[in-house]
């Protein structure tokens, strides 16, 4: 039977990106799994303090995070929703993991390189700020493996600026099996997301992010209408007073696009939508609020629901706790199988 593990970092309130790129795939795959899928979701907290975290307002986040899984449709019922930290075989697998697993490989890695800006054409870090950068910045994909490998997913759905770090996975899963003869750990797939990548508001070149220091930039799922109108109007876009589909001579009004087409209820492309709104000769003013309007309105249940979820305490601790429950149990039984063949 398939296993299907995702997850989602609480480092903020989930915006547009998130939603159309992830949680809305989750959600399809819950509601069309064939019946025995076993389907796991978890708010990745561990992974959120790579980088410093204020206590308070990561257990804020924690909390919206979960309310948002729920709002988008997620049902404990049919996927089991819990926070990584709750279940401990996360980080004790991934110290074994960590031991068979290649410095080599991780230094090669996209996200480790762009943050030593090893890149082609980027400064490279001096030393002093090399040395201070942290080990879980340069590890994580290790515990990212662990995540996967403990459940012995089978399919994982993630955007295309995962992949490699998927691809790690695998190559960890070689190496264990490998170092202790035999098929213990389960190599898991790529779903890869058939989502667009969205855009920053403020900056078409970036994607959009919850840590960007501009709430400009993105729309959160929980934004009222009227800030998704203030938000869309105040977008980059280009000075021609139109519309039309160029990603790379328009992104800005193609990342609008994209969005226009994501709520549109007749389904078409971005680029249809596009030419359809070119040849009506429809301004940028008119284009934004059209946008907003159908953002607005497709977000509604969502935020709704959101705001429910938020105000029942005693119900959010509840879906954690069953969540973590049924999450140790499915770790469990993999690290009984990791312990025997290490011989712990
Ligand atoms: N802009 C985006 N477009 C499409 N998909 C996106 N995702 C994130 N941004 C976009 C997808 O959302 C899922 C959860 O992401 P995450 O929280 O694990 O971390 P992230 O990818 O680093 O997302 P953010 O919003 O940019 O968070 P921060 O600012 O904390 O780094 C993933 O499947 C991701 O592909």
């Amino acid at each position: 039977p398939q296993v299907i593990f995702s997850g989602i970092q609480p480092t903020g309130i989930p915006h547009l990106g998130n939603y159309l790129g992830a949680l809305q795939n989750w959600v399809k795959l819950q509601n069309s799994s064939p019946p025995g899928t076993k389907l796991l979701y978890s708010i990745v907290d561990l992974h959120a303090i790579t980088v410093p975290q204020n206590p308070e307002q990561l257990r804020r986040w924690k909390r919206e995070s979960l309310a948002t899984l729920l709002a988008v449709g997620l049902d404990e019922r049919k996927a089991v929703l819990f926070f990584q930290s709750d279940v401990q075989a996360h980080s004790e697998l991934m110290w074994i993991l960590s031991c068979t697993a290649s410095m080599g490989y991780l230094s090669r890695m996209t996200q480790w390189k762009s943050k030593l800006a090893l890149e082609e054409g980027a400064s490279p870090l001096d030393e002093s700020s090399k040395a201070k950068l942290k080990l879980g910045l340069f590890s994580y994909p290790v515990l990212q493996a662990a995540d996967i490998l403990v459940h012995r997913a089978t399919h994982v759905p993630v955007g295309e600026d995962q992949s490699q770090h998927l691809e790690f996975a695998r190559e960890c899963v070689t190496n264990f099996n490998h170092t202790y003869g035999g098929e213990h750990l389960v190599a898991p797939q790529t779903l890869l997301s058939p989502a667009k990548r969205i855009m920053s508001l403020t900056d078409p070149s970036s994607k959009m992010s919850k840590s960007a220091t501009n709430p400009s930039s993105r729309i959160l799922i929980t934004d009222s209408p009227s800030t998704i109108k203030r938000k869309l109007a105040s977008a980059l876009t280009d000075s021609s007073n139109s519309v039309s589909y160029s990603p790379s001579s328009r992104p800005g009004v193609t990342n609008l696009l994209h969005l226009l087409s994501a709520f549109d209820s007749t389904g078409k492309s971005a680029e249809e939508l596009g030419m359809e709104l070119e040849r009506s000769g429809m301004g940028l003013g008119a284009f934004k609020s059209l946008v907003a309007e159908a953002v607005s309105e497709g977000l509604k249940g969502v935020r709704e629901r959101f705001e429910r979820v938020m105000g029942d305490e005693g119900y959010l601790e509840g879906v954690a706790e069953r969540g973590a429950v049924r999450a140790r149990e499915s770790a469990g039984e993999t690290m009984k199988i990791v312990r025997k063949a290490v011989g712990l």
